[in-house]
């Protein structure tokens, strides 16, 4: 893919902000801090997506518009799940969101669903992946921070999702060049 511009498109802290969109979409899913927003950077080969060591940065749905030679594309980071420290409220405001967002998401392409190498599926990561199907989606798993690991333990992880679950995995460390043309690769299929 060869990008021509990128812009954080839009932030949006309800469902009913959510504009309706037909652009071809690339949803990046996954715990508080597993690194979505690094990801989408590292993707863009820019710090567009605000990145922290605190958990529960991206409590907003952000649209990220990507042009380029696959035509016109928005890449949506979700907010983190899984996190405690933040009000029952505030909670609550970010699980509508996350679910009205899937309700009325148009023209999904792809859900990636990152996992942190060191901890692979936790409960609310089943979760999400049963929202997932449950939507229809296609899926690939990203296995997140894996310069933290082994590569026969990621080998293991791998070899595991697919078992378990069916799922293709891609480990993939900000660390490291590798994972990226890979991504890359099944977006541009999915698109
Ligand atoms: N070692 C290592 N650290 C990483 C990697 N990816 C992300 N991090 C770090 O993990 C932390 C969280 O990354 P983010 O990209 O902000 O995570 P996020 O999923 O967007 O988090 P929320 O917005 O809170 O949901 C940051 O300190 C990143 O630098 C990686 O591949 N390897
Ligand atoms: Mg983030």
């Amino acid at each position: 893919m060869n990008i021509h511009t990128t812009e954080l498109a839009g932030t949006y802290f309800t469902p009913e902000q959510l504009p309706a969109d037909r652009r071809p979409k690339v949803l990046f899913f996954g715990r508080s801090n597993v690194g979505k927003s690094s990801l989408i950077n590292s993707l863009l080969g820019r710090r567009l997506a605000r990145t922290s060591s605190t958990p529960g940065k991206t409590l907003s749905v952000n649209y990220y518009r990507v042009d380029g030679s696959l035509g016109r594309l928005l890449f949506v980071d979700l907010p983190g799940y899984g996190f405690a420290k933040v009000s029952k409220d505030e909670a609550l405001r970010v699980r509508r969101l996350f679910a009205g967002f899937l309700e009325r998401a148009e023209n999904v392409r792809l859900a990636l669903l990152l996992v942190d190498s060191r901890h692979g599926f936790l409960p609310p990561d089943l979760e999400t992946l049963a929202q997932i199907v449950e939507k229809n989606l296609p899926i690939l798993t990203i296995l997140t921070k894996s310069d933290k690991i082994s590569f026969s333990e990621q080998r293991k992880l791998i070899a595991n999702l697919q078992k378990q679950f069916g799922l293709l995995a891609i480990p993939f460390s900000i660390k490291s060049p590798a994972g990226k043309g890979e991504i890359w690769k099944r977006i541009q299929e999915a698109i």
